[in-house]
């Protein structure tokens, strides 16, 4: 089976230091939490940032402050900012990341409830816009895909020109579609052929779910901004303890670990 590609979502823009004393804030801490995973076995780290004081922010001068600091310990890995930022940023906001060129971004493929009142808008009017800039810029989205109809969407917008085929997709489980091994088969046999994926499974989910995906010879994502547990009741003392864990899975399952380099030839990607 081909070698399992590990993202590590480091920090997000909803958790906080009150979930987790280990939630990065600062540049440093930053810094630190993508290094703990990468040395753990992760080749991309899916970036949101924050300000010291942890209120998220898309702005382009923090995102290259902390890539900075984020290349200087681990010079070979993938970085993918988030262009969800956090609910209720504008579009103008979300894309800021993407001017400094990364070598991926996430592209969210549709709108859903976000808990309470919360709701993350993403009109097909954004998707479009993202789409066309991400294609301007050579950065390589990675599908959000929140439920099925968000897979339909990128089809038709890929369909459309303003998102290029092969399509790499993450599966979210556990916000607005269940976290259930049906669920997850079904998003898979949904794609378009030559396609890749990974699966996301939000709190308890996140490790049943990255196992499915190391079975079904997906790839998986974990981290802080999904889940901040190692095991039921168990904080996890940084990103790199849930990175460990699936390495640990897989290597029962026998699924070798994606180097950065390894993940770029999987995903089509030029280092930059
Ligand atoms: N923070 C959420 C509103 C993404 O990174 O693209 C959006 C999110 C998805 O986390
Ligand atoms: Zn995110």
């Amino acid at each position: 089976m081909e070698k399992l590609i590990i993202t590590a979502a480091i920090c997000g823009a909803e958790v906080t230091k009150e979930h987790n004393p280990n939630v990065p804030y600062t540049v440093e801490e930053i810094g630190r939490e993508a290094e703990s995973a990468y040395n753990a076995g992760a080749s991309i780290i899916h970036l949101h940032v924050r300000y010291d004081d942890g209120t998220p922010t898309q702005d382009k001068e923090r995102f290259r402050e902390c890539i900075e600091e984020i290349k200087k310990r681990c010079p070979d890995v993938i970085i993918q900012p988030s262009t969800g930022g956090a609910v209720g940023m504008s579009d103008e906001e979300r894309l800021q990341p993407v001017e400094l060129l990364p070598e991926m971004a996430s592209l969210d493929c549709g709108t859903l409830n976000f808990g309470g009142d919360e709701i993350f808008v993403n009109t097909e009017t954004t998707i479009k816009n993202f789409g066309r800039t991400m294609i301007e810029k050579g950065v390589k989205p990675e599908i959000e895909v929140f439920d099925k109809g968000m897979v339909d969407y990128a089809i038709k917008y890929a369909k459309e020109g303003y998102i290029l085929e092969p399509m790499h997709f993450n599966f979210v489980l556990g916000i607005q579609m269940a976290a259930t091994a049906r669920d997850l088969a079904f998003m898979v046999d949904s794609i378009p052929p030559g396609s890749t994926w990974t699966v996301t499974g939000i709190g308890r989910h996140e490790m049943p779910m990255a196992a499915l995906g190391i079975v079904m010879g997906g790839h998986v994502r974990v981290g802080f901004e999904d889940n901040v547990y190692l095991e039921k009741g168990v904080l996890a003392k940084s990103n790199g303890e849930l990175v460990e864990k699936v390495v640990r899975i897989a290597k029962e399952l026998g699924r070798p670990i994606a180097t950065p380099d390894e993940a770029r030839e999987i995903l089509g990607l030029k280092r930059r």
